[in-house]
C-alpha cells in the first residue's frame, strides 16, 4: 500500500522563500484548489493520501518533501537550509513515527529533501544553496547500514537537485543539462527537457505513471514519445513559490 503525505497550502504562502524567481501574487484559493487536484491525482494512482492540516504561520510548509526522506527502512527528518523552514520539521516527525523509525539531521548540518534523489539503492544528494556537506555526510552515515550509497552531486543554477533531475521511469532520468551533469548518475537512460522549459525536469513517478506539471507541454511530448504515461496537473500557483510536483508529497510504501 502506498502512502502519500501532503500538507495543505499555508494561508501565509505569499511570504514563501524565493531564490530564483521574482515575487508574484499567489492566489491562495487557486493554489488550494490545485493542491487538492494534485492530491486527487495521487489518490487516482493508488495512494492513500494522508492530508495534514495547513500551517498558516509556516509559508513553505506545503512543500513536505523538503522536511524528510522516507526509505523502506527508516525516515530521516531533515534540517532545512532555509532558517524559516526549520520549524516545519517538528510537525512532520510524529506523523512519520507512525510508519518508520525516525532519525534527525543535526545542526550544523543542512539538508533539504528536494536535494535527495533515490534510484534503487543509490542515493544522490545535491550540494545546493540548501544542503551542505555535513548534512549529506549525516545522511550517508544513517543509510549505509541499509545498503544505500550516497553520492554528492554539485547543483548549479537552480534551487534543488530535483529541480534539475528526477527519475521519470525505472532507470530513466529527466534532466536539465544546464543545471546538472547527467554523467553523475551512472548507468541510467537520460532524457533532456525541452530547452524552452528550464523547470521541466521535475516529475513524480507513482505506480508507473508520471505526475507532471501541465505547464511543460514541449517536454511532455518528449516523455510521451518515449512511451511514458503522463498524468498532468496544473500547479501554476505553487510554481510561483518555486514549488513543483515532487515537493508537495512524501510517497512511500507502508
Ligand atoms: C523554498 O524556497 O523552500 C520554497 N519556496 C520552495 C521549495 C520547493 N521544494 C522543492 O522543490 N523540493
Amino acid at each position: 500500500m502506498l502512502i502519500a503525505i501532503t500538507r495543505g497550502v499555508s494561508a501565509g504562502v505569499a511570504a514563501c522563500e524565493l531564490t530564483h524567481l521574482e515575487r508574484q501574487a499567489i492566489d491562495l484559493a487557486r493554489a488550494q484548489a490545485q493542491h487538492r487536484a494534485y492530491e486527487a491525482a495521487l489518490a487516482r494512482l493508488g495512494c492513500r493520501v494522508e492530508s495534514l492540516p495547513a500551517l498558516d504561520d509556516l509559508p513553505d510548509s506545503v512543500f513536505v518533501e523538503d522536511v524528510a526522506i522516507v526509505l523502506d527502512e527508516i525516515a530521516v527528518v531533515t534540517r532545512p537550509g532555509a532558517e524559516s523552514r526549520r520549524p516545519e520539521t517538528a510537525a512532520i516527525a510524529p506523523v512519520l513515527a507512525n510508519y518508520r523509525r525516525v532519525t534527525f539531521i543535526q545542526a550544523p548540518g543542512a539538508l533539504d529533501g528536494g536535494d535527495v534523489l533515490r534510484i534503487g539503492r543509490r542515493i544522490f544528494a545535491g550540494r545546493s544553496g540548501r544542503s551542505d556537506e555535513q548534512g549529506i555526510e549525516q545522511l550517508r552515515a544513517v543509510v549505509w547500514p541499509y545498503g544505500y550509497t550516497v553520492t554528492d552531486v554539485p547543483v548549479r543554477g537552480c534551487l534543488h537537485l530535483k529541480s534539475a533531475v528526477t527519475e521519470v521511469a525505472p532507470g530513466v532520468v529527466l534532466v536539465n543539462p544546464e543545471w546538472i551533469e547527467a554523467a553523475a548518475f551512472g548507468h541510467v537512460s537520460v532524457m533532456e527537457i525541452d530547452p524552452d522549459e528550464p523547470y521541466a525536469a521535475n516529475g513524480l513517478l507513482v505506480s508507473g505513471r508520471l505526475i507532471y506539471p501541465a505547464s511543460f507541454p514541449r517536454t511532455r511530448v518528449r516523455l510521451e514519445a518515449a512511451g511514458l504515461s503522463v498524468e498532468p496537473v496544473d500547479v501554476s500557483e505553487l510554481q510561483k513559490a518555486e514549488g513543483a510536483v515532487t515537493c508537495c508529497s512524501l510517497v512511500f510504501s507502508a
